[in-house]
């Protein structure tokens, strides 16, 4: 009988490298680089959404800058802005923050990401009676 606890552990180990290949590239390929700032035209405003640092990191407070403009290009004040991140794919569960005004039409929170990857956050700003909602997704990491 041969000693073929050598080549076992060969086996082992090839398929952990291979694994552990093959699960980075899986990653790679669902974490596309995203823009560290978006615009976003909704119901006649104009939405900019700043994220930083970009990318953010997972389970660190990462801020968010809204900036609200009219259709001509006036700074909004006075508006409410609450935010939820979240990742579709998943069912890790929410954080929810809130956006305080800091300057005429500029709206800032810190929202925590729960884990590394592809997340999104839902911004929805209320101005007068109008609700405006936009999604920027973005991505974490560790
Ligand atoms: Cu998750």
């Amino acid at each position: 009988m041969p000693n073929t606890t050598w080549l076992r552990l060969f086996g082992l180990s090839a398929i952990i490298v291979l694994g552990t290949w093959f699960g980075f590239r899986q990653f790679a390929a669902t974490s596309p680089q995203f823009p560290p700032v978006s615009d976003f035209m909704v119901e006649g405003y104009r939405i900019q959404v700043a994220l930083h640092p970009s990318p953010a990191t997972a389970l660190k407070p990462a801020t968010f800058t809204v900036t609200l403009r009219d259709a001509a290009g006036r700074p909004v004040s006075g508006a409410t802005g609450t935010a939820t991140i979240s990742m579709p794919q998943m069912l890790c569960g929410e954080s929810p923050f809130t956006l305080t005004e800091t300057e005429t039409g500029r709206y800032v929170g810190e929202g925590i990401p729960l884990m590394a990857g592809s997340s999104v956050a839902d911004v929805s700003m209320t101005a007068g009676d109008q609700s405006l909602r936009v999604r920027l997704p973005f991505a974490a990491v560790r």
